[in-house]
Parts: structure tokens; C-alpha cells; sequence
């Protein structure tokens, strides 16, 4: 049966494809499964009828079938375990890649979450200045670590996984604060993988020139980076 997904009706990334459905999306794309995208504005997220999937009222969620799922994390891992592609066969390594999709999004994402929130919502709050270096070294804190931990590697963990495709995902929402060039090796890591390799490849294999795919359903393709 073919998954439904939930992403926002607009975007105020204005299709920079920044919102975690694109996690999701991403990796339908990698594992080759066709999906359809109900779009939803804000003011439906709120509604029971989107509360009884999520009752956080966010996107994305889930649906295939009997099965209704929220968490994009949740998500992105029910894919992986269903299809081949987004986790390792061995036994270690893949409790190691699920091991990354924690780490990107419980120690990586929140001081980027904190970022996100001082410029968009706290801007004009007085303390809005001396604030922002604070988090911003909170986030070099970690690229840090993870440039350390990645070196001339390609991937985190061998070869590319889920671990990557929601570190990468995190990751993504610092391209124009200009942090991630302070960490080549972190910057190349997030470039190798995004645009999404799976469209990307199809791309490149359809018109030998890498132009733009259409996703899944045809109907709301991949925002451009
Ligand atoms: N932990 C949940 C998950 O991973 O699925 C978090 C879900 C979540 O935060 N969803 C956001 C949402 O629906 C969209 S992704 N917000 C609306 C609401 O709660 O009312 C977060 C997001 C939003 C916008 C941008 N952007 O504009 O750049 C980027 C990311």
C-alpha cells in the first residue's frame, strides 16, 4: 500500500525544503518507495482530525495502511527497517547507525533548535546579541565533535544510513548561518549527501546531466537546497 505523508501547505522556509518532512521524504526516495503528500495548513494541524495521527499537531506523519505514525525520526526508521537500503546487515552496525539518527536529533539538533528560535522568534528581544555567540558556540561545541569524529570519512559509520540521511537533515538548517563552514570537512559531509542522493542519482541517470526529479507521487517534488 502507499504510504501518505503530511508537510506544510507552505512552507515558511519559502521551499527550501528545510521542515522534517523532509526526512521523510528523503527517505522514501532512497529506498525507492512511492508515497503520496497530503499538504496541510497550519490551521488543519490543529483539528481533531489531524490530532487523532499527531497529537503534537505537527507535521509530518505517517499513514500506510492500518498503521499511523508522527515522529519523523519514528518514521524514517520504520522505513529503514521495512526496506533495504538505509540500514546495514550486520547486527552491530545497524544498532551503531540508529545510534547516529539519536544522536543527530537529541545531541546535535538542540542547540541548532535554539539558533533557529533566537533569530526567527527573538530578534528584537534586548538580549537578542549577546545571546546568539552563546548558542552559536554551543553548536561549534558540536561540530566539533563531529568533525573530529568524521576526519576524511564520507559517512559516520561505513557506509551511508539513516544515521546520515537525519544527521544531514539536522545539519542542513545551519547552510546560511555560515557555522558549518567553519568545519570543511563537516560542510563537504553535508554537500556529498544533499541534494538527496537517491534523486540526484535518478536525475543524473534520466538526463545524464543531473537535472530535477519528481518524487514519489509525482506531485510535490523535493524543495530546492
Ligand atoms: N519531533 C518532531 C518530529 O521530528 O517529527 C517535530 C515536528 C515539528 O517540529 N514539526 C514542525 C511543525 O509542524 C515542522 S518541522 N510545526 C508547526 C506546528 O507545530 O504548529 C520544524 C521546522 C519548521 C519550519 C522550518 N523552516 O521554516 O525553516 C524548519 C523546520
Amino acid at each position: 500500500m502507499m504510504p501518505t505523508i503530511t508537510a506544510f501547505e507552505r512552507s515558511p522556509d519559502g521551499g527550501r525544503g528545510l521542515a522534517r518532512d523532509m526526512q521523510v521524504r528523503w527517505a522514501l526516495e532512497e529506498v525507492g518507495q512511492p508515497y503520496d503528500v497530503r499538504l496541510v495548513s497550519f490551521n488543519a494541524m490543529k483539528q481533531r482530525a489531524h490530532l487523532a495521527i499527531n497529537p503534537f499537531g505537527s507535521i509530518p506523519t505517517y499513514q500506510e495502511g492500518d498503521l499511523a505514525l508522527f515522529e519523523s525520526g519514528a518514521i524514517v526508521l520504520h522505513i529503514a527497517v521495512r526496506h533495504a537500503g538505509l540500514l546495514p546487515d550486520d547486527a552491530n552496525a545497524r544498532a551503531r547507525a540508529v545510534a547516529w539518527m539519536f544522536a543527530a536529533y537529541s545531541t546535535v539538533e538542540p542547540p541548532i533548535l535554539e539558533r533557529a528560535t533566537a533569530v526567527i522568534l527573538e530578534r528584537d528581544a534586548p538580549w537578542h546579541d549577546e545571546r546568539l555567540p552563546l548558542v552559536d558556540d554551543r553548536i561549534r561545541k558540536r561540530l566539533a565533535e563531529l568533525s573530529r569524529h568524521l576526519g576524511d570519512s564520507d559517512w559516520l559509520d561505513g557506509a551511508f544510513s539513516a544515521g546520515d540521511l537525519v544527521m544531514v537533515g539536522v545539519l542542513r538548517r545551519l547552510q546560511r548561518s555560515g557555522l558549518l563552514n567553519e568545519f570543511p570537512n563537516v560542510a563537504a559531509y553535508v554537500a556529498g549527501a544533499w541534494p538527496c542522493r537517491a534523486v540526484a542519482r535518478r536525475s543524473a541517470s534520466a538526463s545524464g546531466r543531473g537535472g530535477r526529479a519528481r518524487t514519489g507521487s509525482g506531485r510535490a517534488p523535493p524543495p530546492a537546497a
